[in-house]
């Protein structure tokens, strides 16, 4: 296509994004930022043969739109429609699947790897931003890339925004290339030279001719020194909308068998006005009025997240010792106004899980009182942190694990399905789940007290709406609240966080049945209340246990490996989330998929009634 055809399309992309994210939700400013990157990336590679990965993945609408996905876009994020993320099984073209942020580069690497040792020739490149460079995993593969000496590009997207504003050093530092005057003079006249090399002179000569033209503009100024230590070429940082100067430098470079970074600077959304003065605000967002940016949003309840940044404000108001950590995401987690509030005592680490949670414990070790406010899905990356650095030295740090469960529309990559599993198997780790809001409070004071690690887990969105107590109540440690009791019960329910309100509505739908149930909030998913299941176990027919959580050593596993290691051999049902990946969809449309609605829970519980009753009646138990 020629340029002017390129930027004609650029502009028809841009509207389908917006108006399709406006309707579902979905990373708009991101997307909107790369759309000229991704056509000029598209223009010089042949990406049937030559390989595109993308960091996070949630700035490539542009790329699905260009890969046979225009005409499903309208689906974007939606039930059975297309993954807001590259996705491996959605096109061939999403060559390595994404969601977590910093694993472009080495995912680029192995498949360059893969092609060698296949005699595939072929150019693989990794499209990585600014904020995914501060995770760690981007600098161990460049650090392993640079001694292989392999031809991997990365384009290293540079808007100077992670979620919210980017922080660390490197930041900083990219921050500087951008404004050197002197760097600004130097950049022309290298991007001059590097226009007129002869298109045969290829390969080794512009390697060889663009290092001492670079080693006497690096001289000067250092641009990327950083990235030439580590074994990178590194050029640029170019406009990263201009899409010649793009065509130009990717062709030219294209052909150096040699690790290449190439730096292009891009605003955060980029053509339409109100994702580009609030970046932060439309890097995900909810269904928008394109007219004005407004967010259509219905009336709820405070969010588990506003009730959680409040919250451990009043802790930090009555305790010094309190420091607040998170991973790149202080509006997400809701840690912002408590960065306000206290500066000094509140740290954004970047994105940079394992380090965030190794620091808490370092700084528990010292004496003071971290609480690691991480969406549960992330804090998968810092399993071995929790392990070796909290839980081994019985440090007291509380980690806030926000959107556990089903997080909807974000899908497979994002649920938080896993943490109650991957936390219970810990030694010496405490895990808390609020049924509402207010238990979440409560949940945190309690925490903050302790003498060993704790993790609070909680849902996405809207709490229940009920009366938030501002002083702390009594919550005794491992003991489960008993919801409602009855001498005649059949059948009790052990629910966990957000399934004590949908086991509440599943009892109401069984006593129209005739069928009395117990409902228990657990509260505590390690240590749990072992004695009142014991209890429950001998005065009902089914123990039931209901968690929004993978039923793979979860919560229901607790109880049936205590009910087997006890003898106990009341029947148990366990509901939860099934051992596969969920997909997106709405909150409600995965819940009732999961089968984690009132009415499919009484329904099983039912089922698994009738079952016992035919069982006892035949024999066959
Ligand atoms: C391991 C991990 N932690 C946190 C996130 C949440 N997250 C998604 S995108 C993003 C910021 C990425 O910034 P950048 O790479 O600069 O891309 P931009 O959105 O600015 O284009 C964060 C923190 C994530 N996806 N993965």
């Amino acid at each position: 296509m020629s340029l002017t055809d390129l930027e004609e399309l650029a502009g028809e992309i841009r509207e389908l994004i917006l108006t399709t994210v406006a309707k579902n939700g979905g990373h708009l400013a991101p997307s909107l930022g790369t759309v000229e990157l991704t056509l000029a990336l598209y223009s010089v590679f042949d990406f049937n043969n030559d390989r595109l990965i993308w960091d996070v993945g949630h700035q490539a609408y542009t790329h699905k739109i260009l890969t046979g996905r225009r005409d499903t876009f309208h689906t974007l994020r939606t039930l059975g429609g297309i993954t807001g993320f590259p996705k491996r099984v959605e096109s061939p073209f999403d060559s390595f699947g994404v969601g977590h942020a910093s694993t472009s580069i080495s995912a680029a690497l192995g498949l360059l790897i893969a092609a060698e040792l296949e005699h595939v020739p072929r150019r693989v490149i990794a499209v990585i931003g600014d904020g995914a460079l501060t995770g760690g995993m981007a600098f161990e593969a460049l650090n392993h890339a640079g001694q292989l000496k392999k031809n991997l590009l990365v384009v290293l997207n540079d808007n100077e925004m992670s979620i919210d504003k980017n922080v660390g050093a490197l930041s900083e530092y990219l921050s500087k290339i951008r404004l050197k005057p002197q760097y600004h003079r130097a950049k022309k006249e290298f991007e001059g030279f590097v226009k007129n090399i002869p298109f045969r002179d290829v390969g080794e000569k512009i390697l060889l001719a663009a290092n001492s033209v670079k080693a006497g503009v690096t001289a000067a100024i250092i641009p990327g020194a950083i990235f030439e230590a580590l074994g990178f070429t590194y050029l640029g940082p170019i406009d990263g909308h201009d899409i010649k100067a793009m065509k130009d430098i990717f062709s030219k470079v294209g052909v150096i068998d040699a690790p290449v970074l190439i730096h292009v600077n891009t605003t955060k959304g980029k053509g339409y006005k109100p994702a580009e003065t609030a970046p932060d605000k439309f890097h995900g967002i909810g269904k928008f009025d394109k007219a004005t940016g407004q967010v259509l949003k219905k009336k709820s309840p405070p969010s588990y997240t506003e009730i959680f940044s409040q919250a451990v404000i009043d802790c930090a108001a009555r305790d010094k010792k309190i420091v607040a950590i998170t991973a790149a995401m202080p509006s997400g987690t809701g840690l912002k106004k408590f960065a306000e509030m206290f500066p000094h005592r509140f740290f954004d680490v970047g994105i940079a899980e394992e380090h965030a949670v190794t620091l808490a414990a370092g700084m528990a070790a010292g004496g003071l009182r971290p609480v690691v406010a991480i969406y549960s899905t992330f804090m998968q990356r810092a399993y071995d942190q929790i392990l070796h650095d909290i839980c081994l030295q019985n440090l007291p740090v509380v980690l806030c694990l926000d959107r556990a469960g089903l997080v909807g529309e974000d899908g497979s990559t994002h649920h938080g399905a896993f943490d109650l599993a991957y936390l219970r198997t810990i030694p010496g780790m405490n895990i808390l789940v609020p049924k509402d809001e207010n238990e979440l409070r409560q949940m945190l004071f309690a925490a903050i007290g302790k003498n060993f690690p704790v993790a609070i887990r909680y849902p996405r969105g809207a709490g229940l709406g009920v009366k938030v107590e501002t002083e702390p109540s009594e919550l005794t440690w491992g003991k489960a609240e008993v919801i409602q009791q009855s001498q005649a019960a059949e059948v009790a329910i052990f629910a966990v966080g957000t399934m004590v309100k949908a086991s509440t509505d599943a009892a109401k739908l069984l006593r129209t049945r005739n069928i009395s149930v117990d409902v228990i909030n657990a509260r505590f998913v390690k240590p749990f209340d072992t004695e009142l299941i014991k209890k429950s176990a001998r005065a009902v027919k089914l123990l039931v246990t209901c968690e929004e959580g993978t039923l793979n050593g979860g919560f229901g596993s607790a109880v049936a490996e205590f009910l087997a290691d006890e003898n106990i051999s009341t029947p148990l049902l366990r509901l939860g989330i099934k051992d596969e990946f969920i997909e997106q969809g709405t909150r409600a449309e995965l819940l009732d998929m999961c089968g984690l609605t009132a009415e499919k829970i009484s329904r099983r519980v039912l089922e698994r009634l009738n079952e016992l009753i035919f069982g006892f009646l035949t024999g066959i138990r």
